[in-house]
């Protein structure tokens, strides 16, 4: 039978499409996570941030949890409905709704996915640099709701520079239009940043205008092979000194024996422990003396034991594709996730207590690392033995990160880097954030969301 509470939403907003077919609630109430089965009420697809605000007021009126849903590509939980939500998908919203030449920003419905902004930004002769393998489903609105990173955040900074304005449908069913795309604003508490990273728990992001970069220069992709972690952090401190870099990514051999399990091409005739792929702007005499000079010094310490340089951007693309393809290579495991960050000057102390920790407490597991080391930005997905159960899986990585958390604060990092809290990590806030800050995220929550409608259980669970 279905819900009488559904029938009540349609007459209140009758325009709104509502989707309660089974599948629909199973494909829109999780995302990439795969730890919390979903069971939303229904799936409400609003056109418009009217249709947003009326379905808010709705469930306010009715007291029915809301989970805004983007692009559903989290690996935090934080757009799962597990509880008999109303999955409340941008989907529909996804239009480009102007462009300003000379603000030099684009304004979009936030549904709209991160490849389609990244496209209209290229037709008109900018880019918008914010870039991550999950480009073609995330979008806009989900990427400022986790401030998403990704792979150029040493270069452009994270999804947070680029958001010049944004509108937020708030738990009240306010509509705020929020820094309305100003360069200067002195006035005041800046509530766009408050927005950016919240997961939804403070409203539905609708709206936002985005500022754009130059187009990237030409840049050539550098794939190398390294013999230690050590040598890691020489050699992005050489890269960096003498290229203009765009990315510098690192990954695992274990990392590369899963992309490879999927299809992709070897890179190298022999197995190495870890390689680094970066990126760096190239053409011209000069850049060329630069990359081959970097690349003797490296070799000639011995911190690196192979190396290839892209000739093409097919070249280029096949390289990246062994980085970008790791997430999805790892999928069919279920793998428990860690998305850390610490500075970038603590990383080399913060690996090597990592490393021992994790070594001793994952002794029969295969732990693949990965990541953005030039922003401080760890993955350390971690993968079900095949003998061991689901729930004895999750109890055991639920204790190691508890001890990870404790060595993140030894050294000033974070539990969540780009991914977020979501559910997934809530449990370990307390380890990045001080009880001081979480009261005052929670007084923030019940200001803009005073029924507690807005996502609850994300981040944190409001007292
Ligand atoms: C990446 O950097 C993404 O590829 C996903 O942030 C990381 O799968 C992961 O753990
Ligand atoms: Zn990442």
């Amino acid at each position: 039978m279905t819900d009488p509470r559904i029938g009540s939403l349609q007459q209140a907003v009758p325009a709104l499409v509502l989707k309660t077919a089974a599948d629909d609630l199973v494909h829109y109430g999780r995302d990439w996570t795969r730890r919390w089965a979903p069971a939303p009420l229904a799936i409400a697809l609003p056109g418009d941030a009217g249709e947003v605000q009326a379905v808010v007021r709705w469930a306010r009126a009715h007291g029915v949890a809301i989970v805004p849903s983007g692009g559903r590509t989290g690996l935090s939980g934080g757009a799962v409905a597990a509880h008999g939500e109303l999955v409340l998908s941008l989907e529909r919203m996804r239009r480009v709704l102007g462009f300003d030449a000379v603000d030099r920003t684009l304004t979009v419905q936030a549904g709209i996915t991160l490849e389609a902004t990244q496209s209209a930004a290229g037709e008109q002769g900018l880019a918008y640099p914010v870039d991550f393998a999950a480009r073609g489903s995330c979008s806009i609105g989900g990427n400022i709701a986790t401030n998403a990173g990704g792979i150029r955040v040493l270069r452009y900074g994270n999804t947070r520079e680029w958001v010049a304005g944004l509108k937020l449908v708030t738990g009240h069913g306010d509509l705020l239009d929020l820094n309305r795309g100003l360069v200067k604003n002195s006035s005041g508490y800046d509530l766009r940043h408050l927005v950016i990273g919240s997961e939804g728990t403070l409203g539905v992001v609708v709206e936002a205008t985005l500022r754009l970069a130059d187009p990237p220069p030409e840049t050539s992709v550098m794939l190398l092979a390294l013999p230690s972690f050590e040598s890691l952090m020489q050699v992005f401190a050489e890269l960096r000194s003498r290229l203009e870099l765009e990315a510098f990514e690192f990954f695992t051999a274990r990392a590369l024996h899963h992309v490879l399990a999927g299809g992709a091409q070897a890179p190298f005739a022999e197995r190495h422990p870890f390689y680094v792929l970066a990126e760096f702007a190239s053409g011209g005499d000069a850049r060329e003396v630069a990359v081959l000079a970097a690349f003797e010094h490296c070799t000639t310490r011995g911190w690196v034991g192979d190396g290839v340089i892209s000739q093409s951007r097919d070249q280029a693309a096949q390289l990246w594709r062994l980085r970008e393809g790791i997430t999805e290579s790892l999928a069919p495991h279920a793998p428990y996730k860690h998305d850390v960050s610490v500075r970038v000057s603590a990383m080399p102390a913060f690996l090597a207590d990592a490393q021992a920790l994790l070594a001793r407490e994952y002794p029969e597991f295969d732990v693949v690392w990965f990541g953005h080391v030039g922003d401080g930005n760890l993955h350390i997905n971690v993968l079900r033995p095949a003998q061991m159960d689901a729930d004895a899986f999750a109890a055991r990585c639920g204790q190691v990160t508890a001890l990870l958390a404790a060595t993140l604060q030894k050294h000033g990092g974070s539990i969540s880097a780009e991914h977020g809290i979501g559910l997934a990590k809530k449990d370990y806030l307390a380890s990045t954030r001080s009880p001081e800050e979480i009261a005052i995220m929670a007084g923030i929550k019940r200001v803009l969301d005073p029924a507690g409608i807005m996502n609850p259980g994300k981040i944190f669970d409001a007292p």
